[in-house]
């Protein structure tokens, strides 16, 4: 398969990068074949001018950068913010490979702006319900057993746009709330050990909760039931081998892989270890889901199974008939992804998915499936089973249960649209 730019005229307002997406005219099989009677007519390849002299000297970006002609794979925003500091962009999915999102392009998600923090004269407490409360430099930190592990986090917010059905944005404005990193730093469960352990006023109980609270100027605050996520939690001073980037918490944040993205608090200062919840802002009038029948949702930390696609998805034109792959990710907060089916056909037949190895816990999964545009309409779209057996639900079946009123934690299938002329749509 060959991407080709288009020209600058047929960038769609949207002002998310279109790709032209052409197909093997046939199966890739045949393709190959018929590759070799092209052969024959094949010339020698042409010297072109970047050949035929050196090329720029090393150390000309000491940090590297990628290349200019991938300028278009940016960070954008699904909406001017009326604070520029309290404001999120998103990750542009639909030009990613593999699973792990590259730290310039992870996702952001800030409630004050990104503070700029002194690594030297930042402190993490550990007080509350321990035997010895602690304040911990970033070297005492850095001195502590690692782990690095490999996990998504999702904002709650993702996909929101989609409860009223389909918003006609592209993949990066509907999904990419979504980021996967792999994250270094200290278990959460070694920090209280430094502590001496939960203390004996709550019976050294590991039913009770954890506050923790970010040095930004939102000073985001998180009540955390302790059980569910000692064994996974992470106190992080790295993501993909590199110190944090500041818009991602430098220089610590807090990883509970699986919860929703609000309680990885960055900019990571305390973590207060308490008998129960403390009702914070972001817990009771924030990231809380009114339901239809006037009750509300709290504390509804897991990211339910989701899949989405991200190739051939809105914004992409396939431009001959033939073969495409069908290709994007999946992930549950709840475990592993078990299996990810698609269909071509509105969701009347479905076809088992590839899943690229290994399937982790807790992260985003790549899926591939073949598929043949015969050049008639079609409605290409995955559904994920994850290891707990969960099946990611349609719209109708989320909007029976939590009804309209919700903002957060939609994970329903979504469906593009494939015309006749090979434009894809969110329709
Ligand atoms: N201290 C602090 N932590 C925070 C936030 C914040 O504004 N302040 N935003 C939260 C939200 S809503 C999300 S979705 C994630 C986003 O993480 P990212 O910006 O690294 O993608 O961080 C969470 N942690
Ligand atoms: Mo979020």
């Amino acid at each position: 398969m060959t991407n080709a730019r288009n020209t600058s005229q047929d960038r769609p307002t949207s002002r998310a990068r279109r790709r032209l997406l052409g197909g093997f005219a046939a199966g890739s099989l045949v393709a190959s074949q018929r590759a070799g009677a092209a052969n024959a007519l094949l010339k020698p390849l042409e010297i072109a001018p970047w050949s035929r002299a050196p090329g720029a000297p090393i150390l000309e970006h000491p940090y590297g950068l990628p290349s200019p002609h991938e300028a278009d794979v940016v960070r954008r925003s699904a909406r001017a913010w009326p604070l520029p500091g309290t404001a999120s962009s998103m990750t542009p999915l639909a030009d990613l490979f593999g699973t792990i999102t590259p730290n310039g392009l992870v996702y952001e998600r800030h409630h004050g702006g990104v503070p700029d923090i002194d690594p030297d004269q930042h402190r993490l407490v550990l007080h509350g319900l321990v035997r010895q409360p602690k304040l911990f430099t970033m070297d005492d930190l850095l001195r502590l057993p690692s782990e690095s592990r490999i996990h998504f986090i999702e904002c709650s917010g993702n996909t929101g746009g989609e409860w009223n059905g389909p918003s006609g944005q592209p993949v990066q404005l509907t999904h990419g709330l979504l980021s996967c990193c792999e994250w270094t730093g200290v278990r959460l469960s070694t920090l209280l050990e430094e502590v001496g352990g939960l203390s004996a006023s709550s019976d050294g109980r590991t039913d009770g909760w954890m506050l923790a609270e970010g040095a930004d100027a939102a000073a985001m605050t998180r009540s955390l039931p302790l059980e569910r996520i000692l064994e996974r939690a992470l106190v992080v001073y790295a993501q993909n081998g590199e110190r944090l980037r500041p818009e991602n918490g430098y220089p610590l944040r807090l990883i509970v892989p699986g919860f929703e993205g609000n309680t990885h608090v960055k900019w990571l200062r305390r973590l207060k270890f308490v008998d129960a919840p403390l009702q914070t802002r972001e817990e009771t009038s924030k990231y809380t889901s009114l339901l239809a029948n006037g009750t509300a949702r709290q504390f509804a930390f897991e990211m339910d199974a989701k899949s989405v696609i991200t190739q051939p998805s809105p914004g992409h034109r396939l431009t001959t008939q033939g073969y495409y792959p069908i290709s994007g990710f999946a992930w549950s907060g709840r475990g592993s992804i078990r299996k990810v089916e698609v269909s071509s056909d509105g969701g009347a037949s479905w076809q088992l998915a590839r899943l690229d190895g290994p399937v982790r816990d807790r992260a985003l999964t790549r899926f591939q499936a073949d598929w043949h545009w015969q050049g008639a309409p079609a409605a290409i779209l995955s559904r994920a089973t994850d290891s707990t057996g969960y099946v990611q639900p349609t719209r109708e079946a989320l909007v029976a249960a939590r009804g309209l009123n919700s903002q957060y934690h939609y994970n329903a299938i979504q469906q593009w649209r494939v015309e006749a002329s090979g434009e894809v749509r969110n329709a």
